[in-house]
């Protein structure tokens, strides 16, 4: 053979050896699947697995010694008020918590000084912020911070990844007026977040925001458990279902029922109200909705420097995000704070707030008694 005919040669034979090794590892496939189906009623296969129902699987009792971890949505600063620019020192701790998830249900949270959402953080434009970060000695973890507020690189994130019992610091100038999320950015950065490291940093224009008379502090999160939604006992954060994206819980403000068993929002007829709303996540995005009401003003992504869009009944708000929203009581009642992506209000994702003063029948009106519910 010449050397054309030896490579033709070699070629045919390789490829039918290939052809020969892939039949061979079709077949073996072939056996495995049928094992899986045979061996376990057909739960093992990924596409199997996506199909069935959720299995509850065992975990220990609740802890008896687990807290409220709920941020009150009235604990905010007041406006920062006519100042000059100043220099500013916010102290953070990060601290590892047991809490209430649900009826019956606790949680491993990590946190920024105990409560989730973190401390709200209200400066004004041309501050000098220096952040002094401390891990408790009783964590197990390294945790950080990176604030959307900042500029400069990580957000800080790369000067403070603290060890347990560490203190890290770095100081920024707040350049950009508006809303701001802030999160732990240690990674895996979507777990720390999931397991409640997040919340709020305002930097207000100059001048401040318009007056109003009440301000709330509401965020939203969702919670990835080794438990099924609901199933009572104390769970750990589920990494197989945080990367799947499938969260068991969403909450406002750290736990269920922080917004309507512990929390509600307070107002009174013929008052404004702000909410400041952000979304931690990690990964959900929110149709952030108030069932009754319509914002008379939105700060759509939390921009602050042009003008309010206004009349708006949802508005989205993205993970890593935020909005601030206003509007004005004229009918006494309750309002329901919802994430519109309204299945979410089935595990009990939902807020009140909770307006007294005079009927106003010229805006609303029925006739019998009022349900409570809606929607
Ligand atoms: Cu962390």
């Amino acid at each position: 053979m010449n050397a054309p005919q030896v490579m033709r040669r070699a070629r045919l034979e390789l490829g039918v050896l290939l052809f020969a090794l892939a039949a061979l590892a079709l077949a073996v496939l072939a056996v495995g699947a049928a094992n899986c189906v045979g061996s376990d009623g057909g739960t093992s296969g990924s596409s199997s697995r996506a199909a069935a129902p959720p299995v509850a699987r065992p975990i220990g009792p609740a802890r008896a010694d687990a807290v409220d971890v709920a941020r009150d949505p009235a604990d905010l600063p007041p406006p920062v008020g006519q100042r000059p620019p100043q220099h500013v020192v916010v102290e953070l701790e990060a601290r590892e918590v047991v809490g209430r998830l649900a009826d019956g249900v606790t949680f491993t949270y990590w946190t920024f000084n105990g409560k989730v959402p973190g401390p709200f953080i209200r400066l004004r434009v041309g501050d000098t912020v220096t952040v002094r970060l401390t891990n408790a000695m009783e964590s197990s973890m390294v945790h950080s911070i990176d604030l959307h507020a900042v500029t400069g690189p990580g957000g800080g994130a790369v000067y403070t990844q603290a060890r347990p019992g560490e203190t890290k610091e770095f100081t920024f100038k707040a350049l950009n007026p508006g809303l701001y999320v802030y999160h732990c950015a240690t990674p895996p950065v979507a777990q720390h977040i999931a397991n409640g490291m997040y919340g709020l940093i305002l930097v207000e224009p100059e001048g401040g925001l318009p007056p109003v008379d009440r301000e709330f502090y509401v965020m939203e999160g969702d919670i990835y458990t080794t438990g099924a939604y609901g199933q009572k006992g104390h769970v750990e954060s589920d990494i197989d279902k945080l990367m799947a994206e499938t969260p068991d819980y969403y909450v406002f403000n750290g736990q269920v029922g922080a917004l309507t068993e512990l929390h509600p929002l307070r107002a009174r007829v013929g008052e404004t109200v702000r909410i400041f709303f952000g979304v931690g996540g990690p990964n959900a995005v929110s149709s952030f909705h108030v069932i009754g009401e319509i914002f008379d003003r939105v700060y759509d992504q939390a921009s602050l420097t042009g003008p309010a869009l206004t009349d708006v009944q949802t508005t989205l708000v993205p993970a890593g995000g935020a909005a601030v929203v206003e509007f004005r009581l004229q009918v006494p009642g309750r309002y329901i704070l919802v994430d519109h992506s309204l299945s979410r209000l089935m595990r009990n994702l939902a807020g009140y707030l909770e307006v007294e003063g005079s009927q106003n029948p010229e805006v609303f009106r029925g006739q019998g008694s009022a349900d409570t519910g809606g929607h």
